[in-house]
């Protein structure tokens, strides 16, 4: 194996370095997964007004695409080249439709972990509720059975062990965005923190 780091000059945001390994990083416990407690819903503003279930046995059977992106957390590790495979945020919004007025969603994991994301966000290429991480499932310490990626945002936005997605007509902060970490989280420009946010980027 070739250390990724010294392969060739991938350019990381600034401040990132590539550790060795995927260091495993969340607040509180891992959550057990009992399929037939599972399910994935999809309130707030939808098209309909309706709801959306799906049991453990009907997200599985939903068309997954694959995507290679980095990973950036914010504690300035950056994993390179991930291969992940699930269900587009694109593919999402067309199997449940949010409300012509939505702007953002919130992703809802167990014990009440949050992350919110503009819709441009969710759509973007590369983010999707991923089942498999370089060819294998997600193990429970990364978010089995399903995490949210958003590979172009800081990875407390990959929310794992997600459950939901709630649309919103009105930006909301999540988990972290309440507790200092910056709204919208572009590695790029270095958007750690709440205090760095600019007008219109955070919810009124
Ligand atoms: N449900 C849940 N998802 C979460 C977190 C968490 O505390 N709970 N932590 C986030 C943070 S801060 C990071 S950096 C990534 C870490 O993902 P990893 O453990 O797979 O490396 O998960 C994110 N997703
Ligand atoms: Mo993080």
């Amino acid at each position: 194996m070739t250390d990724p780091g010294t392969e060739f000059e991938k350019p990381l945001p600034p401040g990132q370095y590539v550790p060795r390994g995927w260091p495993v990083l969340h607040y509180g416990p891992v959550p057990k997964f009992r399929p037939k407690d599972w399910d994935f819903r999809v309130y707030g503003a939808t098209a309909g007004d309706q709801q959306y279930r799906w049991s453990w046995d009907e997200f599985e059977r939903l068309p997954t695409e694959k995507a290679i992106a980095d990973f950036h957390c914010v504690t300035k590790f950056t994993i390179p080249d991930n291969l992940w495979e699930g269900i587009t945020g694109a593919a999402f919004v067309e199997l449940a439709p949010p409300h012509p007025d939505v702007t953002h969603v919130m992703v809802w994991a167990e014990y009440g972990y949050s992350a919110n994301l503009r819709m441009a966000d969710f759509l973007a290429d590369g983010t999707m509720l991923a089942t498999h991480h370089n060819g294998e499932r997600l193990t429970p310490d990364h978010g089995y059975p399903v995490r949210l990626v958003v590979p172009h945002l800081y990875a407390w936005k990959s929310v794992k062990w997600a459950r939901a997605v709630e649309y919103l007509v009105q930006d909301r902060r999540g988990f972290w965005e309440e507790r200092g970490y910056h709204n919208t989280a572009d590695p790029w420009r270095e958007q750690r923190y709440s205090y760095q946010e600019e007008d219109g980027e955070s919810p009124s």
